[in-house]
């Protein structure tokens, strides 16, 4: 990824931007994001497919080959998850020098409830050989990235593809699958960072060596440097969102907040354990615990976060939270720089007056 030591945004950049927008953070307010209100991140075009014709190929090393309808997947066991996505680009959009990419602040976040048939249940139907050590899925999307023409692809290890809450999901919020989400059927991996939740299916095929394609090996890496092989992102780290109080300023977007007690609220996550403590600063040196409460789904999806604030008197505060997970893993002030800008889940600020 190229990478720019300037603050300006360039137009390439708004481009990416304009595409792929994110969650308006008072959407943190929903426990399920409605559709439109979902971030979305499409490397290449959203893909015109016919519903009717269109089929899964499940193929490989499988000892029954299964070439699915959308019908034909609706026979199988229904299953739902509320899940939580985000783009391992997240926060992006703030590291100098900044790789040049879809350039996120902290808003590539959103829960939906996916549903559909779990993978584990179609792969045993067709009875994966012994030889098989990856699961590879195939979006009907192409384009070119680094320099190499290519279909989205991403591979998962056998373990992580058979886990039971893998979904072959055909419904977003009870309704059919929205063309930037997918449609007719996506791979929602919870717990994952974003990329591994391949739209558009078009294949799913069991290999006997792990996948070296351009999403698995150039792209999604922890590595300061292209030289370096780096280690591959999976799961999600921990990260609290605000969602904004008060009102904006329309162009900069900063806050007022009347004078008085105000409730704070937004929301934690993390795909690598359950998060335990949200905390909140408002004079950016102590730090108090918010209230968590589960509101929607169960492991995967988001917690709600409540912190009441009673400011001192008017003035500029910077408001600031940050999640913990059960493992002990913590929000950062300043997340460590990565080449590809991936898991930067530094604490937010938010700067208010209160009048
Ligand atoms: N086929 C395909 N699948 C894809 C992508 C893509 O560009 N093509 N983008 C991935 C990335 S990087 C993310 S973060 C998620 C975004 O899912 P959403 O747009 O439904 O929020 O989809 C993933 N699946
Ligand atoms: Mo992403």
């Amino acid at each position: 990824m190229p990478l720019s030591d300037t603050r300006e945004i360039s137009l390439e950049e708004l481009q990416l931007a304009a595409r792929n927008h994110g969650l308006p953070l008072e959407a943190l307010r929903w426990p399920v994001t409605p559709a439109g209100l979902h971030y979305l991140l499409i490397h290449y075009d959203v893909p015109v497919v016919d519903a009717a014709s269109w089929r899964l190929e499940l193929g490989g090393l499988v000892e029954q080959p299964l070439s699915l309808s959308l019908d034909d997947l609706r026979a199988r066991p229904h299953a739902e998850h509320a899940v939580t996505l985000e783009c391992a680009g997240n926060g992006r959009a703030r590291l100098t020098p900044r790789p040049v990419s879809q350039p996120w602040l902290h808003e590539a976040v959103g829960t939906a409830v996916w549903g559909g048939t779990p993978l584990a249940g179609l792969l045993e139907e067709a009875g994966l050989e012994p030889d098989a050590v990856e699961v590879l899925f195939t979006g009907l999307d192409r384009g070119v990235e680094g320099g190499e023409e290519q279909a989205y692809q991403r591979s998962l290890g056998l373990h992580d593809a058979l886990m039971p809450d893998v979904l072959l999901a055909w419904e977003m919020n009870g309704e059919p699958l929205p063309p930037q989400h997918g449609a007719p059927l996506r791979l929602v991996v919870p717990g994952w960072y974003g990329m591994t939740s391949v739209k558009w299916l078009a294949s799913v095929e069991a290999i006997g060596e792990p996948f070296r394609g351009y999403q698995m090996t150039a792209a999604y890496r922890y590595r300061d440097d292209e030289d370096e092989e780096g280690e591959p992102v999976t799961r999600i780290h921990p990260r609290a969102l605000m969602a904004p109080p008060g009102i904006p300023d329309f162009f900069t977007r900063a806050r007022t907040v009347p004078l008085g007690p105000v409730q704070l609220d937004g929301r934690a996550w993390s795909g690598l354990a359950p998060v335990v403590a949200v905390e909140v600063s408002t004079d950016g040196e102590t730090w108090d615990g918010a209230q968590l409460e589960r509101d929607v789904g169960g492991r995967w999806s988001w917690c709600r976060w409540t912190f009441g604030w009673d400011p001192p008197g008017p003035g500029d505060y910077v408001l600031r939270c940050r999640a913990r997970d059960e493992d002990g893993n913590v929000q950062p002030d300043d997340p460590p720089w990565n080449l590809g800008g991936y898991a930067v889940n530094g604490v937010q600020r938010v700067p208010v007056s209160v009048r």
